[in-house]
């Protein structure tokens, strides 16, 4: 079951964090299984565990609670030659305005398959429909029972509910493989003997995925100071003012990720292929657009697609370098519109504040567009010294409705809401033939401080891209844990 419990936590459908559900309840933790169906093996495993499940239960049907729980159906009715049934939500209003599809017999037995229960209503609904329709329904399983009474409440009404994961079993077991803090698995422990059964599943995992749409991020977060971290990512989204900056934090707080991979691609379809395939473990994806020997405008709108599919933000790697009204139309025209699909950028701040002005007047006062400075550069014998590097940070500072942070290799401010992107990261420490140099994920985010690391070739150069982005990810998550907690 790790593995299980791994992969859903990596693809996604486990989020830490404070959500707050449609019913005024605070949960600790978001569950949104329906990210399942764009990992086929996946779906196809969890189908089977479903159905293994269901060992115990005599049933002649299958019937998945819609909509998650329909392919999962549609899987062990496959796999095991059993047939199906799907349930209508609404009848139609043409034909037969039939509820439920496919052929039954009166007094067969169907098992209803569930994605997540918590109070267990979605499935008393189904079954009552069923009931209608004189179908035995008196078993039911389910992929993770968040364990909020569902459970007892449908035993009373005479089904047997068989779970694959409970949801206490997928905290301690992410907490032994140094995914998520001890104090996530206490809260989420409170959180399920609290037993609430005033929280409606329709209400919460069916209706509304928080980062689903960007614009709705901010929205369905609290922001009340509800719990702490010493300084960490969650209490600096926030303190944070600039939205760029809190939905920055709290991605990385919900994807347990301070990974930015500098997709430095020469092709489209490589670049799109990173995004997607790398987009759950990375809080952002940073882009050279101008080096893509393929660039066409289409290939920025599928980027964003991806960015809204995997929840992370958009950094082009502009390094603008020039006078305000220059910027201006490198930014907002030419043929990348930049400003247009790219929530962060970044700029020398050797120009002086012209350049932070145009760039602002081009993003026509977008909130949701952003800049980084370049404080330090990751190169030997660069000329940032300790004066260029102070007089950044006061330009940030004077620019803080459009200027979110650095990119640096040491912590140059200590304002919270500035965040610290340092490039030149890879496992071990080392040099490239150019003047590049490289810093662990551990000096960067423990030792120096910093909040994002940024991985290129370390990532892309590998023959198992995945794999080493899933070594930068932990390593830098478990850098972040260690300096929170120490
Ligand atoms: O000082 C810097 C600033 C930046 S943004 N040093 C850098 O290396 N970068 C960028 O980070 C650089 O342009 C490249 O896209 C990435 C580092 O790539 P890597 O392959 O060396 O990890």
């Amino acid at each position: 079951m790790k593995e299980l419990i791994l992969k859903l936590f990596e693809i996604g459908a486990l989020k830490f964090g404070q959500f707050k559900l449609k019913s005024g309840m605070i949960s600790p933790v978001y569950v949104d299984l329906r990210v399942i169906i764009s990992y086929p093996k996946l779906l196809a495993e969890v189908s089977e565990l479903l159905w293994a499940a269901s060992s115990k239960a005599e049933y002649s049907t299958v019937c998945g609670v819609p909509y998650t729980a329909l392919p999962m159906a549609t899987c062990i009715s496959v796999s095991h030659s059993i047939p199906m049934l799907i349930r209508r939500k609404e009848a139609k209003d043409y034909g037969t305005k039939k509820m439920v599809e496919g052929y039954y017999e009166e007094n067969s037995k169907c098992l209803i398959v569930e994605d997540v229960v918590t109070t267990g209503s979605s499935v008393l609904e189904t079954a009552e429909l069923l009931r209608k329709h004189k179908i035995v329904t008196s078993d039911a399983v389910v992929l993770l029972d968040r364990q909020q009474g569902g459970k007892e409440k449908l035993a009373e009404k005479g089904i047997s509910l068989r779970s694959v994961l409970t949801l206490v079993e997928v905290v301690e077991n992410l907490c032994e493989m140094n995914k998520i803090e001890k104090t996530v698995v206490d809260e989420v422990k409170q959180f399920v003997a609290s037993n609430n059964k005033s929280l409606e599943k329709n209400e919460s995992e069916k209706s509304g995925f928080p980062f689903k749409q960007k614009e709705t991020a901010a929205s369905s977060r609290i922001y009340g100071g509800v719990r702490c971290d010493r300084g960490g990512y969650r209490k600096r989204a926030v303190l944070s003012k600039h939205l760029v900056t809190r939905k920055l934090f709290e991605i990385m707080e919900s994807k347990q990720t301070n990974l930015c991979l500098s997709a430095d691609v020469v092709s489209s379809a490589d670049l799109l292929d990173l995004a997607d395939t790398l987009g759950p473990l990375v809080c952002a994806v940073k882009t050279h657009i101008d080096i893509l020997d393929d660039f066409s405008p289409k290939v920025v709108d599928q980027l964003v697609e991806i960015a809204n599919k995997h929840n992370f933000l958009i950094f082009e790697d502009r390094k603008f370098a020039d006078i305000g009204n220059t910027v201006k139309s490198q930014y907002a025209g030419g043929a990348y519109k930049i400003s247009d699909w790219s929530d962060i950028t970044n700029a020398h701040s050797l120009p002086g504040s012209g350049i932070i002005e145009g760039l602002k007047a081009a993003s026509g006062g977008r909130k949701d567009r952003a800049c980084l400075l370049i404080a330090e550069m990751s190169t030997k014998n660069n000329l940032a010294n300790d004066v260029y590097k102070e007089a950044t940070v006061k330009m940030a500072e004077e620019h803080g409705d459009f200027v979110i942070g650095f990119i640096c290799t040491s912590k140059v401010s200590k304002n919270p809401q500035h965040v610290h992107f340092t490039p030149g990261v890879k496992l071990k420490p080392g040099k490239d033939a150019m003047g590049q140099q490289y810093l662990t994920p551990d000096e960067v985010i423990k030792n120096r401080g910093c909040d994002v690391i940024i991985v290129g070739r370390g990532i892309t150069d590998s023959a198992n891209r995945l794999q080493e982005a899933t070594a930068f990810r932990n390593a830098g998550w478990a850098a972040y844990v260690q300096r929170v907690s120490s």
